[in-house]
């Protein structure tokens, strides 16, 4: 695996026919901006190639300000690649096939390996579980929108399209928690967002129209709310099984990211005396249908203020991500359960995640 090297990425790109972009299941704002300012960049710069994207799962019309939205599929990942057939693929915002797909992971991996198709991981969090590819970008950069202004456009010198700079700073002043966490290269994130709102971005509007909820979005957020628990130490909450089953013909999976997104950024670190926190919810739609007994995928993110490492937790559930904000899932027969499966990790692993 080759880390950083500009130059091969040029030599990939000269020599592909057919290019996918894929990214993360349940993409955040980084993800999805993402995909859509590389395919929108790849395709204008060469236009003699074939250049497609998908995001498995749905794109909410949250994003419908980002330019070019249309032109990204929502089909499952491992369809985009047997149909499309790449030579070169990029896999953005993320390091590894399992983040891709929830079910087709291994299938997508061995695709990859058995076609010999060329492999480009564009990603900024942290270096665990790395999948085997050609060539690993990662400068530690806030977003991977940044990466992609920096390494594609300024670096590379492909010429950007109308409204890419709206595409370059969603990602950026999401990531940052709107410019919240601290980031490794403060000189260069920031001089990126300069650039972005000198050509005119609008960021509350951006910002406003990622955290809009109706209805059925405030009964999400109220269920957060009522099962909030602070503690001196951390808070936690949950959604509860029941209420997704209370809910079920009003909700999709998209809307419940986009509401606990923005409910943990704005709550988990700011509530009672903590400074940190997680939430645990069951994957519902995700699975199918099974007995009370049987055991459910639950997903968990963590949030947490510099100086609490949350990934030492995340990762014994096999998750990861960032210091400050890590996600992971697990298996459990019960919220009360889940809750106290990532209890029984905190206090066990406590002392590793502090002072980090
Ligand atoms: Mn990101």
């Amino acid at each position: 695996m080759v880390k950083n090297d500009i130059k091969l990425l040029e030599q990939l790109l000269n020599n592909s026919k057919r290019i996918l972009i894929v990214t993360h299941t349940r993409p955040d704002p980084d993800a999805v901006s993402s995909t859509v300012l590389l395919h929108t960049l790849l395709r204008d710069n060469y236009p003699d190639k074939e250049i497609t994207s998908n995001i498995e799962g749905e794109i909410t019309s949250h994003y419908s300000f980002l330019k070019n939205l249309e032109i990204v599929g929502t089909g499952m990942a491992i369809q985009a690649l047997e149909t499309f057939k790449p030579d070169l693929v990029f896999l953005v915002d993320g390091m590894n096939w399992k983040r891709v797909s929830i079910t087709d992971g291994p299938a997508l991996k061995n695709q990859i390996s058995t076609n010999k198709i060329k492999l480009v991981i564009i990603d900024h969090h942290e270096e665990v579980d790395i999948d085997e590819c050609d060539l690993y970008m990662n400068y530690g950069e806030a977003s991977t929108s940044e990466s992609i202004y920096t390494h594609l456009i300024k670096a590379l010198n492909l010429k950007p399209y109308e409204g890419y700079e709206t595409a370059v700073i969603t990602g950026i002043v999401t990531d940052t928690g709107s410019f919240k966490n601290k980031v490794k290269h403060p000189r260069q994130t920031f001089s990126v967002a300069a650039d972005m709102v000198e050509a005119g971005v609008d960021i509350e509007k951006i910002l406003n129209a990622l955290s809009r909820i109706d209805e059925v979005g405030m009964r999400i957020y109220t269920e957060m709310t009522n099962n909030f628990v602070c503690t001196d130490d951390y808070n936690y909450t949950y959604i509860s099984q029941k209420f997704f089953k209370d809910n079920k013909k009003d909700l999709n999976p998209a809307l419940v990211d986009a509401v606990y997104h923005y409910f943990i950024d704005s709550r988990l670190r700011s509530s009672g005396k903590a400074v940190w926190g997680f939430i645990v919810f069951y994957e519902y739609g995700r699975q199918d249908e099974n007995g009370e007994e049987e055991l459910k995928r639950y997903k968990g993110s963590m949030r947490a203020e510099a100086g609490i490492d949350t990934t030492v937790f995340s990762r014994q559930f096999g998750g990861g991500g960032h210091k400050g904000a890590s996600a992971f899932t697990l298996m459990a027969k019960s919220d009360q359960e889940a809750i106290q499966m990532v209890i029984d990790v905190i206090e066990k692993h406590r002392s590793e995640a502090y002072g980090n």
